[in-house]
């Protein structure tokens, strides 16, 4: 009882964090953003490879590897004449292999049409060019017009978790003989793993990992905490911390356990409260979530995002930044960096050097009149004003930045260096041989004021600065 009334307490502390950011300006200034990718088709998964790409999913089926430098695309998939799309049916969530580098596996999951509409989880290969010998891992899960979930992500234990929605019928939830409102948990072939809560019984659906699930689509795990957002009915988003065995308590507990009627019921069916919830008006159809923890000096590290769970949200096309406590297991703060400015937003991963990329979700039939119908990827890298970069164990250097009329870019390598001159389209200015050591003076008041890309090949690493050209 007191925990619950504890967490009630955190639940409504956020909303007012969160009411108070609304009220904000709609995009924070502090970042550049850069279109990394355009005319997509309602993205709804978009992760960073093991390779150094961006992988994508498109909701009618079809799978992209795109170069997050250039925005150039490669169609790994296109299963367009499977999957039966539209409302919230389509190809959906995605996971890479974690030994990807070996073998190249490719997880995906999406309806097709069968008596009715049904999901399922396929894994398939990456040759290189294309997705081949799709192999079918669980099958015959219910699906519907809406609340299919389904996102999939893979846990440090090696296993692949499954977000499922409860297909419009909200008893399927609370039902241990269906796969439906679940998070689920199989081993990379299909097989069930030996440690799931109902391993061996018969009559129930060993692949369960926790329950009571209206429409989870946002799943990530970080320090071994696995974290999922989840859409409430008309209020009550919520983001949780998935537990083995736990009940999340849809459709009897909505949010937090806060009535007399949900309290007693909590306490009774092994209710694992929600970590925070979400409301403005309505519910905000809470997506797709990353976690931003970028270890050292990376390029584009974000310090004040650290250690914090970005989410996308499909009504009002919030990108937010949900800041935790060291352990991960309470919310600090709660800030939006992107409010209503691209549209509805569905996915968002993170780069190693410390880079956010989110996809939007405009075609997808719940367009809002205003916004482009291209659905993108977007780019947020930090703005280094003022500051010269002199990164410790950088093989270049970059002075004075912000430039006023001329740049100075300054070999410290041993071996002849490239420097490329992007804008934020992805367009190359300019490329510089750089000898070991020297210094390359470069005029730029022809070039229009603005952020630019600095990309540095040198001894076959590759280095990214952001340089501020003002007139
Ligand atoms: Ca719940
Ligand atoms: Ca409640």
């Amino acid at each position: 009882m007191r925990k619950a009334i504890s967490t009630t307490l955190l639940g409504m502390i956020a909303s007012i964090f969160l009411l108070f950011s609304w009220s904000s300006e709609s995009r924070a200034q502090e970042y550049n953003y850069r279109d990394a990718a355009t005319g997509l088709n309602t993205i709804w998964e978009i992760i960073w490879g093991p390779d150094d790409y961006l992988w994508v999913t498109e909701r009618q089926g079809r799978v992209q590897r795109i170069n997050p430098e250039t925005g150039e695309m490669q169609q790994v998939l296109d299963i367009t004449s499977d999957v039966i799309t539209g409302s919230e049916r389509g190809l959906m969530g995605m996971a890479l292999s974690p030994t990807f580098s070996d073998d190249g596996f490719v997880y995906l999951s999406y309806t097709y049409q069968s008596g009715g509409t049904i999901v399922k989880i396929v894994r398939y290969r990456y040759n290189g060019t294309e997705l081949i010998e799709p192999t079918t891992l669980l099958d015959n899960i219910q699906g519907a017009s809406n609340h299919d979930g389904c996102r999939l992500a893979f846990g440090p234990d090696g296993m692949l978790y499954i977000t499922t929605g409860d297909a419009q019928n909200t008893s399927l939830a609370q039902n241990l003989t269906s796969l439906n409102g679940k998070v689920l948990r199989i081993n990379p072939d299909g097989s069930i793993p030996d440690d799931n809560p109902y391993y061996g019984n018969k009559s129930l659906k060993n692949e369960i990992w926790s329950n009571g699930h209206r429409n989870p689509q946002g799943l990530v795990f970080h320090n071994g905490i696995l974290y999922s957002s989840e859409h409430g009915p008309n209020t009550n988003d919520e983001l949780n911390i998935i537990e083995k065995e736990r009940n999340y308590g849809w459709p009897d507990v909505e949010g937090m356990c806060n009535d007399p009627i949900e309290i007693e019921y909590c306490e009774s069916h092994n209710i694992k409260e929600p970590l925070a919830i979400y409301y403005q008006s309505s519910t905000l159809a809470v997506a797709g979530i990353a976690f931003y923890d970028i270890s050292g000096d990376a390029q584009f590290k974000m310090p004040e995002i650290q250690n914090s769970i970005l989410m996308t949200t499909l009504r009002t096309g919030i990108l937010m930044q949900i800041k935790l406590s060291e352990d991960g297991m309470e919310v600090l703060e709660e800030k939006n960096i992107v409010n209503n400015t691209y549209g509805r937003l569905r996915a968002v991963c993170v780069s190693p050097d410390g880079r956010v990329f989110f996809g939007t979700s405009n075609r997808d039939g719940r367009g809002q009149p205003g916004f482009p119908d291209n659905d993108k990827i977007v780019e947020i890298t930090p703005v280094k004003t003022n500051v010269e970069s002199k990164d410790k164990g950088s093989s270049f250097e970059v002075f004075p930045n912000p430039s006023y009329g001329h740049l100075n870019i300054k070999s410290t390598s041993n071996s002849v260096s490239r420097v490329s001159i992007f804008d934020m389209l992805g367009n190359k200015m300019t490329e510089i041989a750089l000898d070991p050591y020297s210094n390359h003076y470069l005029q730029t008041s022809d070039i229009v004021s603005g952020n630019y890309h600095l990309r540095i090949e040198s001894n076959g690493q590759i280095e990214n600065k952001i340089v501020n050209i003002i007139h």
